[in-house]
């Protein structure tokens, strides 16, 4: 077996297959010819191999997927041309009218309208439930769900769900467990190896880690789940197929991602620290930190904390904006696992999907800022952080100590 990146770089391929081309070639096909019309039959029979349609499989992003499959250590993975495509397709596929979907208290914005505004309409019944604790989960699957699905770290707020305890526990009733590792990338973190059943991610994140690719990808642990998404929710009920130039994009990105998550991870380490021990940071949601609440689980199951961190500054929302207004090199903008640093405020960007209400029953402050370390210098990134600080703490009220300017009320 060999190591993570080897993996990333060389599974599946071999360039004597492909006239010694050491970068496999995009097959740029929406369709594929059959020598006759009774191979094409046959093909579409599945009683024959063959690429046939695009939309169903084609050999480029084929490699994409048995490469993602290898590192999340899956039977078999399905490329999507986004990131709720991936989402979408797989609960379509394991949910009908009637099951019940388990989901914990703090999902990514999209994915919570899409449980909401898409399977609620159609006989789906959503609960949701604080997955961190293990009486509320007991309560929840009594219900016999059919399907347990959480994000871990969970976007925006990073707590983080034990994947082992909570998917042991699904089992026992028969639900399926689905986990979105968009957060982690298979680098930091193998739910299906702590035993869950299907990976989600948006690979538009740490996969592409480039910005520049809009994707998504789900891996199965059971070759017939994988069929079935395949065949169901990609090629029928979504449609949302991956393009091979994408594909091609997100292979490159695989092959550089255990060294840029190394960065992403030092650098949000860094940057929680100094967060951490800034006199107008009201608290810091980064398991890396042995204050962190969740620093033992996230030592457990994942191999790093990660380039995500959260926090709220003492002046709530009015500070946030400041602070996001006063960066001057990292931007402004929402989306994460990116070589640039990114800054973004949860509750009128990237959760605005969910109401004042829900936001709330779901654990996301209207004054919490999201950043996603990038991968610049360490030094860089920090002093952009500490002036932006800065220029929040040099905004409050004027207080004659400085180390009173903590104690000045909200
Ligand atoms: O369809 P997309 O590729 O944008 O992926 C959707 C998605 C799924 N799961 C998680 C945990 C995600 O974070 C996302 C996308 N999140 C971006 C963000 O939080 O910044 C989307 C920008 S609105």
């Amino acid at each position: 077996m060999s190591g993570f990146s080897t993996t990333a770089i060389h599974h599946g391929y071999d360039p004597r297959d492909h006239h010694g081309a050491l970068v496999p070639p995009v097959y740029q096909s929406a369709t594929f010819t059959f020598a006759s019309a009774a191979e094409g039959g046959r093909c579409f029979a599945g009683e024959e191999n063959g690429y046939i349609y695009t939309r169903i499989s084609n050999p480029t992003l084929a490699l994409l997927e048995s490469r993602m499959a290898a590192l999340e250590g899956g039977a078999a993975a399905i490329a999507f041309g986004s990131g709720m495509g991936a989402i979408t397709a797989t609960l379509w596929t394991l949910l009908r009218p009637g099951d019940e979907i388990v989901v914990d208290k703090t999902v990514y914005g999209c994915t919570f309208a899409f449980l909401h505004h898409g399977l609620g309409q159609f006989g789906v019944r959503v609960t949701h439930v604080d997955l961190t604790d293990p009486v509320a989960v007991e309560r929840a699957l009594a219900g016999k769900p059919k399907v347990v699905y959480f994000e871990s770290p969970a976007n925006p707020n990073m707590r983080l769900v034990d994947i082992a305890a909570v998917t042991a526990a699904a089992h026992r009733v028969g639900a399926r467990v689905v986990v979105d590792n968009t957060y982690c990338s298979p680098y930091l973190q193998q739910p299906l190896a702590l035993g869950a059943d299907v990976v989600v991610h948006s690979a538009t994140k740490y996969i592409s880690g480039h910005g520049d690719v809009t994707a998504g990808i789900a891996v199965a642990a059971d070759m017939e789940v994988a069929e079935r998404i395949r065949l169901q929710g990609l090629k029928d009920m979504t449609g949302a197929v991956l393009s091979p130039q994408d594909a091609a994009l997100l292979m490159r990105g695989l092959k550089t991602l255990a060294l840029r998550m190394d960065r992403h991870c030092a650098n949000a380490m860094a940057v929680a620290r100094v967060l951490q021990a800034h006199p107008v940071v009201a608290e810091v949601h980064y398991p890396g930190l042995e204050s962190d609440p969740q620093h033992a689980l996230a030592k457990r199951q994942m191999r790093q904390p990660g380039g995500m961190i959260a926090f709220e500054l003492r002046g709530g929302i009015d500070a946030g904006m400041r602070f996001i207004d006063a960066l001057r090199m990292v931007a402004c903008a929402v989306s994460l696992g990116d070589a640039e640093s990114l800054a973004q405020h949860p509750a009128s960007m990237t959760h605005s999907t969910y109401t004042p209400g829900e936001r709330q029953a779901a654990g996301i402050s209207d004054g919490l800022i999201r950043l996603s370390a990038g991968l610049e210098d360490t030094a860089d990134l920090v002093a952009d952080i500490e002036q932006a600080l800065q220029a929040v703490q040099s905004a409050r009220p004027a207080c004659a100590r400085p180390e009173l300017q903590a104690m000045v009320p909200a």
